[in-house]
């Protein structure tokens, strides 16, 4: 029985793995905006591979606002809290409260349940850069950042690669220093994130979802950090429609 228990696991892991090896859509961090497109893409068809840094996918998501786990969504999403069978109530005229718990795991088990592969625990350390194009991330176990440990990554080949990474916007970060290119930004390079502005923010995020670099897009926070626009606070119906924003123009590209 002990022989069957790690085996299974190590089997199967390395399987999922290895299926994973060469993808069309590879998704740097697991908010909402990465979990909604690994959703949609998967849904299409797609091999779709989500990393995240954490034990648990979610993000920003899990906790609300300051630990009040509740979080505020208005009308123009509700037809993807409807796509993720997630519950909510009204709250006033054009705004939901939904429960921060129930509608993180919801995403989480959706974009699984369509074919999406999770691997949690698993930071992007850098991205593949063949022929002026990101064709891929570079992988590696997140205790071996945390510990300092000077372990060589594995690498991940993708047709198209998403920074979801949230705030920090990790992966166009990496990009531009590294490469000395032109983001399609503003500036050309990462522009940064400004104060909190809620209306102007949730905006353009769906206006910052775009192609930034030949192979990578930009989705969720990590799309206004980009561009220079607001943050927003814990209203999250753009995350939501932003991720579906994503998945639609590189399902298009594929
Ligand atoms: O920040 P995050 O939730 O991304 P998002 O989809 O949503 C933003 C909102 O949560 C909130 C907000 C809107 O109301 O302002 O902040 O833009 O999740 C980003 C995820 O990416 C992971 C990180 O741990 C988090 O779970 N992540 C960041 N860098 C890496 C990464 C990396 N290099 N490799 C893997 N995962």
């Amino acid at each position: 029985m002990e022989q069957i228990v790690s085996s299974g696991i190590i089997d199967s892991y390395f399987k999922k793995l290895k299926a994973s090896l060469s993808v069309d859509v590879a998704i740097v961090g697991g908010g909402p905006s990465g979990l909604v497109a690994a959703y949609f893409l998967a849904k299409k068809g797609l091999n779709v591979s989500l990393y995240e840094r954490k034990l648990a996918p979610g993000g920003g998501m899990w906790g609300g606002a300051m630990m009040f786990n509740e979080i505020i969504v208005q009308q123009e999403a509700l037809y993807l809290l409807d796509e993720f069978n997630i519950k909510y109530n009204k709250y006033k005229d054009n705004y939901y409260t939904i429960d921060s718990v129930h509608s993180t795991a919801a995403l989480t088990y959706h974009a699984t349940k369509a074919g999406a592969k999770i691997f949690n625990c698993t930071s992007i350390e850098d991205v593949v850069f063949n022929n002026y194009k990101v064709s891929g991330v570079v992988i590696n176990w997140s205790p071996v950042h945390r510990e300092g440990l000077h372990v060589d990554p594995l690498v991940i080949t993708a047709k198209a690669v998403i920074d979801g990474t949230g705030h920090d916007c990790e992966v166009a970060q990496t990009v531009a220093r590294k490469n000395n290119v032109k983001l399609n930004t503003e500036t050309g390079s990462v522009v940064g994130e400004r104060s909190l502005s809620i209306e102007e923010a949730e905006r353009t995020t769906i206006e910052n979802t775009k192609e930034i670099f030949p192979g990578l897009f930009v989705s969720g926070m990590a799309a206004n950090g980009v561009s220079g626009s607001y943050r927003m606070g814990p209203i999250f119906g753009s995350m939501l429609l932003s991720g579906e924003k994503v998945a639609e123009l590189i399902a298009k590209k594929l």
